[in-house]
């Protein structure tokens, strides 16, 4: 570890690094705990960019500063409500001035403040918590509700558009023909008999009835911080997919994490579902702060972006299972299936319910 000792040198301007250690769960990018021994911050987190998935990594920076800049002015102008706390994860300059730091062997390196007090799940423990992930998706969006999405860069092209995953995967199939199994067969059907509806949100933007707004990318239960002491959400952190979206994207993102109680690593896909009651108490939080900005036709696409997001999802992690695990990382050979399957179950245990989903949707607005 010699080497990722020099890497958080770069971005240390006070005090010593003494600890880097792997962290996060990460399925992209490399992500690091520096510990320093130093009279102020005694932490940050160092990342090494995947450049295979982000093309344009300065850009990936860009967005960040723009959407960081951002939340911290809106926060100065509406501070959140007495009680409450909402970090926003700061860059760290390295030696050089910059947000950035490129190694001789071109790696892409950047760090980033680390939040104290806080912690974060990959499954939601309780109703409470299911409320504050909501709201943590609600503040998100409302405190960028006013920047336009042009002002970003779009760093990551066909990001969240599935009829774009479903051409790849058509490209996958014909290349690699894959050999049948119980698995690889019960995924072709399940994509199959769903590739027609799989357009169903980008066929709405065209038509005008959803449109783009800064969207977060990635807003799984993972990403929002909880605060220790009080269980209160207080911010949400990697930022690397803000970029121009439908807000659904996100909506759905968060509830196909949040109302799995087993997790999108379980082994036991087969008793995978979907949770009403985590739906019910995220979905509230998220509309306790996000409520006035959504329209009425977002309001009639959001069962189905819970059932398409969950449905991509599973659609990506299949497809990059045939390609040969080039795009999520794997610690094993067989994972990307089963983390396809998951997403699978999850979706059909989603379509199984949508009449209550629907229904709570309707109870809530
Ligand atoms: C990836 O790397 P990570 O864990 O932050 C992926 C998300 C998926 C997620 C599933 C850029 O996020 O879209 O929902 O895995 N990020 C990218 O865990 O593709
Ligand atoms: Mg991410």
């Amino acid at each position: 570890m010699d080497n990722i000792f020099a890497v958080a040198g770069q971005f240390t301007l006070q005090g010593k690094v003494i600890d880097v250690r792997e962290f996060g769960s990460g399925n992209i990018n490399n992500t690091f705990l520096v510990t320093l021994d130093s009279k102020g911050e005694k932490h940050f987190v160092l990342q090494r960019i995947n450049t295979q998935v982000f093309r344009r990594p300065e850009l990936v920076m860009r967005n960040m500063r723009i959407t960081t800049g951002h939340l911290l002015r809106r926060l100065e102008r509406n501070p959140v409500s007495e009680g409450r706390r909402w970090e926003i994860p700061r860059l760290l300059l390295a030696e050089d001035g910059r947000d950035h730091w490129i190694g001789s062997d071109g790696s892409f390196w950047r760090a980033i403040s680390f939040i104290e007090g806080a912690q974060s799940f990959d499954t939601i423990k309780d109703i409470d918590h299911a409320r504050e992930v909501g709201y943590a998706l609600g503040m998100f969006h409302t405190l960028l509700s006013d920047l336009p999405p042009d002002r970003l860069a779009d760093t990551l092209e066909g990001f969240h558009i599935t009829p774009r995953y479903l051409r790849h995967y058509d490209e996958v199939l014909a290349k690699y023909r894959p050999a049948k199994s119980p698995e690889v067969d019960y995924c072709r059907q399940f994509v199959g008999e769903r590739s027609g509806w799989a357009h169903v949100l980008e066929n709405a933007r065209e038509q005008g009835r959803l449109f783009l707004r800064p969207i977060h990318g990635d807003p799984k239960v993972n990403n929002i911080m909880m605060d220790i002491a009080s269980g209160q959400a207080i911010g949400i952190v990697d930022l690397d997919t803000v970029k121009p979206g439908l807000v659904h994207y996100d909506i759905g993102d968060c509830l196909r994490s949040g109302c799995n109680p087993l997790g999108e690593e379980t082994g036991e896909w087969e008793t995978v579902r979907f949770d009403l009651d985590l739906c019910r108490a995220i979905l509230q939080g998220y509309l306790s702060v996000a409520r006035d900005f959504l329209t009425e036709n977002d309001f009639s696409y959001l069962y189905d972006s819970i059932r398409l997001i969950a449905f991509e999802l599973g659609l990506r992690f299949f497809t990059d299972y045939l390609e040969g695990d080039v795009y999520f990382k794997v610690r094993w050979p067989e994972q990307n299936l089963a983390r396809a399957l998951v997403q699978f179950r999850l979706a059909g245990s989603i379509e199984s319910q949508e009449t209550a989903i629907r229904t709570i949707i309707r109870e809530i607005r």
